[in-house]
């Protein structure tokens, strides 16, 4: 009789014998005493690059502290066909979770999303297009690109210098971002120029041989950034094989080991590298609670890279050591909280998530509303700091403005955690980590919702009501909403005005564009659902039906906007959770004993229709 334990056993036995001859690496086969209840598929875009080496490491020694756990891994070689096969025979193999780190993201993204289909897949390190995934791990690489232009710019001084850029695997996501944050930066500066380009496709002997072509060709080169540190070491050798150490190099990854960022930097090979985290621990962590399904599972959990030099590189290491080591729980943690203020069912019930976890977790919560006033929040900010809380965390109101405070607060030692809204600063060391949406893909889904229910070419006139000027939810639902539409001529949208978010703005902000558009008007896109149930009462008051005359799609997702949804008045509303109080409370608690935190934790946010208002009603808790 095949009980589950001996069916995954004899598959275990037959999959080590079929993988030793295919090429698959079987960590940690199950044992007889072990319950192997988890199956876990990782495929690995390939093995010749160091980093996803570490990574298929990370992973195997996260899974081995979980006995009914076993992991099977994939090596794609740098075929994206031989990975969508290796997908395949996981599949065939009956995995319960797929972890994948794709070769290529375009040609990947469609198997991960049949994988989606039918198991959970995290995605790991090189992002998918679109959202067909239980959850994305990996760097800001726009970001890594930006510290790397400025640490181009600092390095070069005045004087300026010709640069070289040598890419990994042309096209991919990590080059397309590092390379546009590199660019964005440099080509600010008249004095530097980007004298060349190669691609190495992440490989240490392709850097070198390229590099010694280049420089044949062009010798007038002072520094060279590579998107890996690989390729920045065959760079090295391949300036040291021309007596060019005046040329300095600086890579990515900040990786340990014997051709390891971190002794490149030590030996003086680069002046620089940026780690990149792998993530291989934070995926096993998280495939676990997705495999319990535990709520709260975010959508993107985005990695905090550091630069290295042999300025911080002593600095970096120990922090790095003592981050190994966990503390114990602090007894009490006061935590100061600057909420935006009191404006939209959302917020409130933001507030009253915040309060409840911190009750639950024990901490101790000082929370002051900033009435949407910038200033407001900046001197209960300034209040926390000569206090002395433990952790301040706050939704910025708006995302400029934020440096100095947030300086004073670094200064005086308290970490920053940001909570609902980004901000917009120089120095994203600045703060701890960010909890929140999405808000650019919120205005995506808006509109990919409003061209797919009016498809055709007829002419679809919009007004859009604004959230707070200058805020992130309203400046990214906008980018979003408007990306969608370019692709679409004939949606246009013929009136924009900020309600603040407020119900009693969103009506009058609405009677006014009635009494100047009528009935040309075909859609209303809301910010938030408070703004759009104040705009269903104009198109009321108005004389029209809203939602029939005059479509309603808006953001947020409250019981009310479902409430309208099964009206007939609202047609659509984008979820934007307001309930991260319990990861709020994580991550502060995760911090307090040592923890390193993501720099981005995005939640994840569904959409609702007639089509599924009414069943999920019963669920909603705000
Ligand atoms: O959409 C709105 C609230 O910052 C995401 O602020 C939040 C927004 C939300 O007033 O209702």
């Amino acid at each position: 009789m095949f009980t589950k334990t001996r069916l995954v056993l004899f598959i275990g036995l037959c999959l080590i014998a079929a993988a030793a001859f295919a090429g698959y690496d079987m960590s940690r086969a199950a044992t007889d005493e072990d319950e192997v209840t988890y199956l876990i598929g990782v495929s690995q875009a390939n093995l010749t690059e160091p980093w996803r080496v570490a990574m298929n490491e990370e992973i195997a020694m996260a899974a081995a502290k979980h006995k009914n756990i076993r992991v099977i891994f994939t090596d794609a070689a740098q075929n994206s066909q031989k990975q969508k096969k290796d997908v395949d025979e996981l599949l065939r193999e009956g995995i319960d979770l797929l972890i994948i780190s794709p070769h290529d993201a375009a040609e990947l993204t469609p198997v991960v999303a049949k994988a989606y289909k039918k198991i959970p897949v995290i995605v790991l390190d090189r992002a998918v297009e679109g959202y067909d995934y239980s959850l994305y791990i990996g760097p800001d690489n726009k970001l890594i690109g930006r510290a790397a232009g400025n640490l181009t710019v600092d390095m070069l001084g005045s004087k300026g210098g010709n640069v070289i850029e040598i890419q990994g695997l042309s096209d991919s996501p990590p080059v397309r971002d590092r390379s546009d944050g590199f660019r964005e930066v440099v080509e600010k500066h008249a004095n530097i120029k980007i004298a060349g380009r190669i691609v190495a496709d992440w490989q240490r002997d392709k850097a070198e041989d390229k590099t010694l072509e280049l420089l044949a060709r062009n010798p007038k080169i002072d520094m060279i950034f590579a998107h890996n540190d690989p390729m920045a070491l065959g760079a090295y050798r391949a300036v040291k094989k021309l007596g060019r150490s005046d040329i300095k190099i600086i890579g990515v990854d900040g990786l340990s080991g014997e051709d390891g960022g971190l002794k490149l930097v030590r030996d003086g090979a680069l002046q620089g590298t940026f780690t990149c985290p792998i993530g291989g621990k934070e995926a096993m962590q998280y495939a676990v609670d997705i495999l319990h399904q535990e709520k709260g599972i975010p959508k993107k959990i985005i990695l905090r890279s550091t630069k290295i030099t042999a300025d911080n590189l002593a600095e970096y290491l120990q922090q790095k050591q003592a981050s190994e080591e966990i503390r114990p729980e602090k007894k009490r943690i006061v935590v100061g909280f600057s909420q935006v203020g009191a404006e939209s069912v959302w917020r409130l019930a933001n507030s009253e998530s915040i309060k409840n976890a911190a009750s639950a977790a024990k901490i101790e919560l000082r929370f002051s509303e900033g009435n949407q006033h910038q200033d407001k929040q900046i001197a209960d900010i300034r209040t926390f700091i000569k206090d002395g809380v433990d952790v301040i965390a706050f939704s910025p109101v708006v995302e400029y403005g934020w440096d100095e405070v947030l300086g004073e607060a670094k200064a005086a030692g308290i970490p920053v955690i940001i909570s609902d809204r980004t901000i917009n600063i120089d120095d994203d060391r600045l703060y701890t980590t960010f909890i929140g949406a999405d808000f650019v893909e919120e205005g995506r889904k808006a509109a990919r919702w409003l061209v797919d229910t009016l498809p055709g070419n007829n002419p679809v006139n919009i007004i859009e009501l604004c959230g707070t000027n200058g805020s992130a939810p309203a400046i990214g639902r906008k980018m979003g909403f408007e990306e969608i539409l370019t692709a679409h001529a004939n949606f246009r949208i013929m009136g924009s005005e900020t309600a603040n978010f407020t119900r009693t703005e969103g009506k009058k902000t609405m009677l006014e564009f009635l009494h100047e558009f009528g009935k040309d008007i075909h859609v209303v896109f809301a910010h938030n659902d408070d703004m759009a149930l104040g705009a269903i009462e104009a198109i009321d008051e108005y004389g029209l039906r809203p939602g029939q005359d005059i479509l309603v799609v808006s953001v947020d997702a409250t019981k009310q906007a479902f409430s309208a949804i099964m009206s007939g008045k609202l047609n659509c509303t984008v979820e934007c959770t307001p309930l991260l109080g319990p990861e709020l409370m994580k991550a502060i608690k995760d911090y307090s004993i040592g923890k390193k935190l993501p720099i981005k934790i995005i939640t994840a946010e569904g959409i609702f229709t007639k089509k599924n208002a009414a069943q999920e009603y019963q669920w909603r808790k705000y």
